[in-house]
């Protein structure tokens, strides 16, 4: 009787152990997603305001979050629609850098992201401090493309890419969160890719 080694069974692919679980690796590519259509935004007519809860709202222009301290994210994101992108590469500012400017109140507890579109994303004050999200011009060292939110996007890469708004014009702090586009259409509230946090209810 033929035995089967072992080898030829066991030899399927370790799975990546940077992959949340329901993902799949999208390589090289960099799928668009986008509920609107793509605005053209001048670098410099862009600005973003800090806003809401906050002893000093301010905005910044294109040549003012320049002359912050920059700041780079290297590492992986998540879409909701299942495709996970490693070694990624942005650069920008963290939005610690704005909130130290802006200065929220103690009983801003959550931050809505708002586009230029009208895209609106809610995350919790906590999922935006420490060193966990940014605004961000380039990816991988050219000027992000404006299909993917150039000149300037949110990036919160941590959580599902939807949270990430594209052509972002503004935060407000808020002391109760405010579900955004998404999330009034069934999406998570958080959004935690490792938990599997897709819809309301995960
Ligand atoms: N302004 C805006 N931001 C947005 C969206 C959008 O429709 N409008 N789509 C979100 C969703 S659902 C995802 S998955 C990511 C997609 O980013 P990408 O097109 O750069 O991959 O952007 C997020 N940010
Ligand atoms: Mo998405």
């Amino acid at each position: 009787m033929a035995t089967p080694t072992r080898g030829f069974f066991g030899r399927r692919r370790e799975r990546d152990p940077r992959l949340p679980p329901g993902q799949y690796d999208v390589g090289n590519d960099w799928p668009v997603l986008t509920a609107e259509p793509t605005p053209r935004i001048a670098p410099e007519t862009w600005s973003i305001t800090v806003d809401g809860r906050v002893e000093q709202p301010t905005t910044w222009s294109w040549d003012d979050v320049h002359r912050l301290p920059p700041s780079e994210y290297r590492g992986d994101i998540h879409c909701v629609t299942t495709w996970s992108k490693f070694d990624t590469r942005f650069t920008g500012v963290s939005v610690d850098t704005l909130l130290e400017a802006a200065r929220p109140t103690a009983d801003a507890h959550f931050v809505v992201a708002t586009s230029k579109t009208g895209y609106t994303t809610n995350l919790p004050l906590a999922d935006v401090t420490g060193g966990k999200a940014w605004i961000v011009w380039e990816f991988d060292g050219t000027p992000l493309p404006i299909e993917h939110g150039g000149p300037v996007r949110m990036l919160v890469p941590h959580l599902y890419f939807w949270k990430s708004a594209k052509w972002i014009s503004r935060i407000t702090l808020v002391t109760r969160d405010q579900p955004g586009f998404w999330e009034q259409n069934g999406y998570h509230d958080r959004g935690d890719p490792w938990r599997q946090q897709r819809y309301q209810g995960d």
